[in-house]
Formats: structure tokens, C-alpha cells, sequence
């Protein structure tokens, strides 16, 4: 990444979590280290980690009060500059803490909308995170006014200043309201581009999987493409799409995106909509995950529950076990393959599988190519809906009660829609199979 701004001080960072209950120490150690590669891809110098065992934060300060008087002392002592937590503060809790400890104080949330704020390169990404962070600030705006008031003193500020607060709530929902206008645009155009590309009846495959899997590194090596492949978390924002051909000549796209992670924070995915319709909206999910990791169970954990909330769950899904170079155990690539059928393990950074991959993908878009026609009764919206979300819809009638619909889909659904596959579905199909995709 080019640096274009002037080299600072490094922030000098303290990290603090809870160990809740019904929380394992192990889970505990896992998000406070992954807390720590978050605070440093943000470029944050991690001085400390200070953790409490409590049955639930306090409302004031999270941590302890004893707790957080201690914590006063390191931050004076090892001249800390923020203080960064595990979770997202109220804003009581934030606006507590910064009076105590007399520093910056950041949550998991704001750390993670900071790192994609660096990151943020093009329109639509600064839109979208821009959002995203007025969103979180809203609620939070009487502890920057208190801020400010108690700069300019006390007695006979306080009229005015609440005024201003009202001032600045109204401008930050005005300025979020424009954002959402202006996004509302880019989904439109991005809509119009992904109605271009199905017109040309290419499949549209989406990588997606937890952020530094090797998503981008696998575009690169498929497509050869130029997409910033690094060692550090969230380095993708803006969704690219490149084509390739697989052996048989069909010509497939395939779209990196953002990358996901544990407790992503919900304002960012709302906010990221218009970049992660691409996900929602791909015929096939390739699924990447860094079985390097010795979290990679969570890891594609989180992964499902975001494409969850994306509304892309049950989508035809290549999972591709990556980085088996690094495998201290290398039978444990046999292994996760074998747990999850249909999947491949390979190194996109020695090509190693990379072949069976192609052909993993060549035979699941193999169902892609038979074009069928349904007769669904529109009483049936869910089915309908289903077939907009899982398949490839080319055209869609209506006759009376039922709408008549012309799509390619995945296998599983076609087993589900062969009560309603249209009297001359076999001809259709037969008739005009889709020609080999070419480029
Ligand atoms: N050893 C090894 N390293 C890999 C492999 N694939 C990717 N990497 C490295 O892993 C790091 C992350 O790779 P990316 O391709 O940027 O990961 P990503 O999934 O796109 O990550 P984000 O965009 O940040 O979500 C980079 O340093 C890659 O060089 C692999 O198969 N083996
Ligand atoms: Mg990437």
C-alpha cells in the first residue's frame, strides 16, 4: 500500500478484555489475539493486554472499578496513548472511561471501522464506511459535546451547548440520510452491471471466507489479476470482478470482496450492502478458508453466519481448504476434505491442488449450463424467492396464478422444483441448451 500520509508515532495501544461467563478462557485468548492483529493492522503498537474474569460488564466502566483504577497507573506508566476493548462500549461506558483514564478510547467496533477507513480507496468504500461510522457516532455525540463543554468552562454553557448538540445530531442524520441517497445509487449501477453480466450468461462465482484466508491471492493466480494481496486483516474493501476459463472453455467470473470476521459489527455490514450484494447476488459461493489457522473451525463458523445475514445461506458452495503449505500436520488437508465433501485443499501460493480446484469448479458449474423452465403458482413466494436467491434467473413470465420462470439452478433445487418443471421443460432444455460459454 502506498503511504501518503507522513510517517507519525506509532499510537501506543492497551488492550483490555473480559472473560465472561459461559465465555472458555480459550475463546478469550483467541479474540484478545485477534484484538491484537486488528489493533496492529490499524497501526497501533500493542504495549499491553489486561484481562478480568466478571459474570458480565458493569454498566459504568465494563471492567471493574478497582480494575479500572489499575489499569490508570499502566496507562500513565507505560505511556499509553489508547485504550482499546474487546467489545462494543456504551456510551456511558466510553464517555466513563475517557474521563478516568484521560486517554483515547476505543472499541472493537470503532477499531474495526478505523482499519476500514484507512483502507477505504474508492467512492462507493468511502460512502459506505463513512456511514458506518456516523451510524456508531450518533449515539455517542453527548459524549464528544461533553467534551467540548467542559473546555470552555462550566456555568452558562450549558444552554447553548445543548442547542449545538441539537445542531450537530441533525446535521450527522442529514449528512447519513445523503449517504444512504448517494448508495442507493451505487447499488442501482451495480445492479445494472451484474443484469449486464447475466445477460452474457457467464456464472458469477463470489469468494468469500474470513478475512487474510488468501481470497485475493487466489483471484490473482486464477484470473491474474492485480488485487493488493497482504498479511494483514481487511486488505480487500472494493469487490473485484475478473473472468477466467475453465478447461472446457466456459468462461466464469469471479468476484473478490471484502473479507468476514468474528463479531463484525452489524452497522458495517448494513452499510456495506451495496458492495456485498455481490455476494448475495453470485450464482456460486467459493468458500476460502486458511486451514493453516488453529482457529479455521470458528473461522468458517463466522463465515456462515454472515453469509446468514447476507440472506445467501443455502447457495451452491465450493469450499476450498488453502494455505496447505503452511500445515504442520499435512493429513489434515485428507482430513477436513473428507469431512466436507465436494471441498479441495490447495496453496494459492505454490499452486499446490490448484487443478482439482478447477475441476471441483468445472463440475459444480457443470449443473449451470441446463437451463429449465418452472411453473410455480405465485401462492408459492417463497419458492419463487428461492430461485431468485440460489439460482440464475434468465427470464421470468407471468400467466394468471403462476409465474413462469427460466433459470439455470443448482442441482439441490432442481430436485425441489420437479413438480413444477414446465411440460416442455426436457424440450426447452434439450432445445436450447445453453451453447458452451465462451469468451
Ligand atoms: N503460505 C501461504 N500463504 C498464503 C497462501 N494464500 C495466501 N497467503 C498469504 O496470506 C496473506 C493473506 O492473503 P490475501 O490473499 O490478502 O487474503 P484475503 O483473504 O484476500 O484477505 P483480506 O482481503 O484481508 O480479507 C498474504 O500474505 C498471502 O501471501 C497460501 O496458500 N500459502
Ligand atoms: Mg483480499
Amino acid at each position: 500500500m502506498i503511504q501518503t500520509r507522513p510517517k507519525k508515532q506509532p499510537e501506543r495501544a492497551l488492550l483490555i478484555g473480559l472473560e465472561q461467563e459461559g465465555v472458555s478462557k480459550w475463546d478469550l485468548a483467541d479474540s484478545m489475539e485477534e484484538l491484537r492483529e486488528l489493533a496492529s493492522s490499524a497501526g497501533a503498537e500493542v504495549v499491553d493486554t489486561v484481562t478480568q474474569k466478571l459474570s458480565r460488564p458493569t454498566a459504568p466502566f465494563y471492567i471493574g472499578k478497582g480494575k479500572a483504577e489499575v489499569i490508570k497507573d499502566c496507562v500513565q506508566r507505560e505511556r499509553v496513548t489508547s485504550v482499546i476493548f474487546n467489545d462494543e462500549l456504551s456510551p456511558a461506558q466510553g464517555r466513563n472511561l475517557e474521563n478516568l483514564l484521560s486517554r483515547k478510547v476505543l472499541d472493537r467496533t470503532q477499531l474495526i471501522l478505523d482499519i476500514f477507513a484507512q483502507r477505504a480507496r474508492s467512492r462507493e468504500g468511502r460512502l459506505q464506511i463513512e456511514l458506518a461510522q456516523l451510524q456508531y457516532l450518533l449515539p455517542r455525540l453527548t459524549r464528544m459535546w461533553n467534551h467540548l463543554s467542559r473546555q470552555t468552562g462550566g456555568i452558562g454553557t450549558r444552554g447553548p451547548g445543548e442547542t449545538q448538540l441539537e445542531v450537530d445530531r441533525r446535521r450527522v442524520q442529514e449528512r447519513i440520510a445523503r449517504l444512504e441517497r448517494d448508495l442507493e445509487g451505487v447499488r442501482k449501477v451495480r445492479a445494472i452491471q451484474r443484469q449486464g453480466r447475466k445477460r452474457h450468461q457467464w456464472p458469477v462465482a463470489a469468494v468469500v471466507g474470513y478475512t487474510n484466508a488468501g481470497k485475493s491471492t487466489l483471484l490473482n493466480l486464477m484470473t491474474g489479476a492485480d488485487v493488493l494481496a497482504a498479511n494483514q486483516l481487511f486488505a480487500t474493501l472494493d469487490p473485484t470482478t475478473r473472468s477466467f476459463h475453465l478447461p472446457n472453455k466456459q468462461r466464469v467470473l469471479l468476484t473478490d470482496t471484502v473479507g468476514f470476521l468474528r463479531k463484525l459489527p452489524h452497522t458495517l455490514i448494513e452499510s456495506f450492502k451495496a458492495t456485498l450484494e455481490e455476494v448475495s447476488d453470485a450464482d456460486i459461493l467459493i468458500h476460502v478458508v486458511d486451514l493453516s489457522h488453529p482457529r479455521v473451525d470458528e473461522q468458517m463458523e463466522a463465515v456462515d453466519i454472515v453469509i446468514k445475514e447476507l440472506d445467501a445461506f443455502g447457495k451452491q458452495t465450493l469450499i476450498v481448504f488453502n494455505k496447505i503449505d503452511l500445515l504442520d500436520q499435512p493429513e489434515l488437508a485428507g482430513i477436513y476434505v473428507q469431512r466436507f465433501p465436494g471441498s479441495v485443499a490447495i496453496s494459492a501460493r505454490t499452486g499446490a491442488g490448484v487443478d482439482q480446484f478447477v475441476q471441483a469448479l468445472q463440475a459444480a458449474l457443470g449443473a449451470w449450463r441446463l437451463r429449465s423452465r418452472f411453473r410455480v403458482p405465485l401462492s408459492d413466494s417463497s419458492l419463487v424467492a428461492e430461485i431468485h436467491r440460489v439460482g440464475h434467473v434468465l427470464e421470468l413470465r407471468y400467466e394468471g396464478e403462476y409465474a413462469v420462470i427460466t433459470a439455470h439452478v443448482p442441482p439441490q433445487l432442481e430436485h425441489k422444483l420437479e413438480r413444477f418443471a414446465d411440460e416442455s421443460a426436457t424440450q426447452v432444455s434439450a432445445e436450447t441448451a445453453v451453447p458452451p460459454f465462451s469468451g
